[in-house]
């Protein structure tokens, strides 16, 4: 049987990213839906929920500053390394990432499009305050749960909760980068989430050749091209230098 043609990156490919949790996970950060998600205790997810963080404040607090306090600990790995080595190489790619870790960043990746905002950004509660969103390392915070200066609303992480539009900006950018892609990588996602995992299906539907790294088959399997079982801290750099045929080549630093 004629084996599938490998797919062919040259420096005029256009190479867009869908990252989830995944991407992360072999940083130490949990993900949602595997056995010990985050998301598998319901009263968690309701704290990513507007109501639930408001009615709740220091319940959420406690939540987003430990998820802050393990993601600072946590380093890149491999998988957002060979992304931004990509980037530095030349190549033309863009990141589309669910994640609020802002690990591709500290990887070294640039205008990397966060569908879901960052934990590392705070804004105020209060939708009608003038206060625009800021950056806030604290690790861990210094307050109990932080009040926003002007109104003296409750500060929440600038993350996009369940039931809460996605900024409409963001959705523009990532649907304008995935309608103008040649290779679509679909990494570490459990492609439950939408608007999120609607973009993996746009650039199929567009004819971009739509590879899946994942350690099992998901719900978006179905129509992807490629799904290459496996930590993508060990398939992706190895991807990339097979549909380069070896002109990029991961240096793990
Ligand atoms: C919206 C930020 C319009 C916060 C997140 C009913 C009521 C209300 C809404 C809905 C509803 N039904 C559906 C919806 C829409 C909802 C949705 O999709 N729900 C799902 C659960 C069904 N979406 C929304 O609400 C969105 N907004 O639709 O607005 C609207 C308005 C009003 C009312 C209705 C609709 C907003 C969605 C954004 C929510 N915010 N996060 C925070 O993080 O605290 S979502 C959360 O899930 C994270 O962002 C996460 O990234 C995202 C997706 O999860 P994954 O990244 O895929 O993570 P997961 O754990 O699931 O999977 C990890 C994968 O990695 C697995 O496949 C695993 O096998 C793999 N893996 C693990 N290790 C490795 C690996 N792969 C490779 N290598 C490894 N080493």
């Amino acid at each position: 049987m004629q084996d599938k043609p490998i797919f062919r990156i040259t420096k005029s490919t256009k190479i867009s990213v869908l990252s989830g949790a995944g991407i992360s996970a072999e940083s130490g950060i949990p993900t949602f839906r595997s056995a010990d998600g985050l998301w598998n205790d319901a009263n968690l997810v309701k704290l990513a929920t507007p109501r639930g963080f408001l009615a709740d404040p220091e319940r959420g607090w406690e939540f987003y500053d430990k998820r802050r306090q393990n993601m600072a600990a946590c380093k890149p790995n491999h998988a957002h390394l060979s992304l931004a080595q990509m980037e530095k190489d030349g190549y033309d790619i863009t990141v589309i990432t669910q994640n609020i870790d802002r690990l591709h960043q500290r990887a070294g990746s640039t205008g990397v499009i966060e569908l879901h905002g960052t934990v590392w950004e705070l804004k105020c509660s209060n939708p009608s305050c003038a206060m625009s969103p800021f950056e806030n390392h604290d690790v861990p915070l210094k307050e109990k749960y932080p009040i926003c200066d002007y109104c003296h609303s409750p500060l929440r992480p600038n993350v996009v909760f369940f039931e809460e539009m996605l900024d409409e900006k963001v959705v523009r950018a990532a649907n304008a980068r995935t309608l103008d892609t040649d290779l679509f990588l679909v990494i570490g996602t459990s492609g439950i989430v939408y608007p999120a995992a609607g973009f993996a299906e746009l650039a199929k539907m567009n004819g971009a050749y739509v590879v899946e790294l994942n350690i099992e088959e998901t719900q978006l399997t179905y129509f992807c091209d490629e799904t290459r079982l496996g930590k993508c801290g060990e398939t992706l750099p190895a991807l990339l230098e097979e549909f380069t045929g070896g002109e990029y080549k991961f240096i793990s630093g």
